[in-house]
């Protein structure tokens, strides 16, 4: 197989369309590793900065990306026609949900059009957006073979999942094993020697549908054990019980348990998003997928369900949420990050803004936004409880400084056990 060889000496053109949080880690890696990659964004402004060595990816350093910018082994474009030199294509687009629920595969469809017009023989193409199962086989296939060209034989087809964890420390590009499925044995073999060239380990599976699937049954599976403990928390404070000592004590079994914790719902671009694409694919083998079902309407439920704690708090004090001031610490969809994305804390803030209350927020992640009917700023924290009725704490950054907190917000109510455990009159908790 030419491409092999093509691969294995690295002299192979790698095309990565679109430079986000997986396509542009991917295509700098690869850089690094020596192959020369042309990189493929719709939006210009991103090609710019990363022609000029800037990374607006916090995982990937602009001193690497600037290194294999200067030595040419990378360069981004605009110009979905110079994909043509790519012998492996990947396609690194987002896969959102539409309003109903339903996969929205404009971007897909959009890059395999951009692939179709310069697909050539003895190319590898693979997608690694997260999908429903089928996907390859039933939407990227038919579109490449129309060209002509015969599938697994005249170019190489295979889906590998990303599985980039934005800001984690401990697993990047290199060291997270890639699971990978060809549409024949070809297509596998070649996908394996091109990941095999930068990650450590390489998952081959029997088709690119499994491929599709493992990736929703791993974020299906934190989707539904979220629902879980969160359901558990509705109960736990129903029965006076305190969820966050049960599970603290539940992780101590040191084997058949994994913790997963109560929270304000479930923000970002993965979890809320690809079990749904699973259940949808469900439907149409007559199969009905409770366990997704059920979680989502559990993790959705959060938010009213926060907005009731913090109705709780001002009660205490003899205080309506109308015409309250409510402030809410960390707007972020999770710790440490500064992506709004499907944020809980959003939804949170609309409930209280249309209940009357007076909304505000401090989030050093987040400078300022822009959501339905709101348009907020970032209050620094040292300030961040003059004249606050109640503060409520959605994203547990480790910035913050929870002891003060403590001592200046006249109510805090903490979604996240943030104030590890220290109770007191003015102190509601999941
Ligand atoms: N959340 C909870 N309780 C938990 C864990 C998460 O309420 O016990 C909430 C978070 O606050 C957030 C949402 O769920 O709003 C999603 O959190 P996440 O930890 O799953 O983080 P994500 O969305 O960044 O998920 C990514 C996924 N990575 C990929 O899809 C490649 C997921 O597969 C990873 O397992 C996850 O990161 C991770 O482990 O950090």
């Amino acid at each position: 197989m030419e491409l092999l060889k093509k691969i294995e000496s690295k002299q192979a053109t790698l095309g990565v369309i679109g430079l986000g949080y997986v396509g542009l880690p991917l295509a700098v890696e690869f850089a690094r590793a020596g192959f020369p990659v042309v990189g493929y964004d719709v939006d210009a402004h991103k090609v710019a900065e990363l022609m000029a060595g800037r990374s607006y990816i916090p995982d990937v350093s602009s001193e690497h990306l600037a290194e294999v910018v200067k030595n040419g082994k990378f360069k981004a474009t605009t110009d979905a026609k110079a994909l043509a030199a790519a012998d492996i294509i990947d396609i690194c687009v987002p896969t959102p949900l539409r309003k109903t629920k339903d996969p929205d595969m404009t971007y897909v469809v959009q890059a395999v059009d951009a692939v179709a017009a310069v697909l050539r023989k003895g190319q590898l193409i693979i997608l690694e957006s997260t999908t429903y199962p089928g996907t390859t086989v039933e939407v990227v296939q038919p579109v490449l073979a129309a060209k002509g060209f015969t599938p697994g034989v005249d170019f190489y087809l295979a889906f590998s999942p990303e599985r980039v964890d934005p800001g984690n420390p401990h697993y990047q590009t290199k060291n997270i094993p890639k699971v990978v499925g060809g549409i024949n044995e070809d297509s596998t073999k070649a996908a394996v020697a091109f990941y095999e060239q930068v990650m450590d380990k390489v998952v081959p599976v029997s088709s690119p549908s499994v491929a599709e699937m493992v990736k929703l049954l791993e974020n299906t599976f934190r989707a539904v054990n979220i629902g879980l403990v969160n359901e558990l928390a509705l109960m736990c404070h129903r029965m006076g019980l305190d969820v966050w000592e049960v599970i603290d004590a539940a992780k101590t079994k040191p084997f058949g348990f994994m913790p997963f914790y109560p929270g304000p719902g479930l923000g970002g671009h993965c979890i809320p998003i690809d079990p749904f694409y699973l259940s949808w694919k469900a439907r149409q083998y007559n199969f009905e997928a409770r366990f997704i079902e059920l979680a989502g309407s559990v993790n959705g439920a959060m938010p009213e369900f926060v907005v009731q704690r913090i109705i709780d708090a001002l009660n205490s004090k003899k205080k309506s949420l109308n015409g309250s001031r409510v402030h809410i610490i960390g707007v972020a969809y999770k710790r440490d990050v500064n992506d709004l994305r499907e944020s809980p804390a959003l939804e949170v803030l609309e409930l209280l803004a249309h209940r009357g209350a007076i909304v505000s927020y401090t989030d050093p992640y987040v400078a300022a936004f822009k959501h339905a009917s709101l348009d907020l700023q970032h209050v620094d924290e040292a300030i961040a409880h003059k004249g606050i009725d109640c503060g409520v704490i959605i994203t547990d950054h480790k910035v913050f400084d929870y002891a003060a907190m403590i001592d200046r917000f006249p109510l805090l109510v903490d979604t996240r056990n943030a104030l590890k455990g220290v109770t007191g009159p003015k102190i509601f908790r999941l």
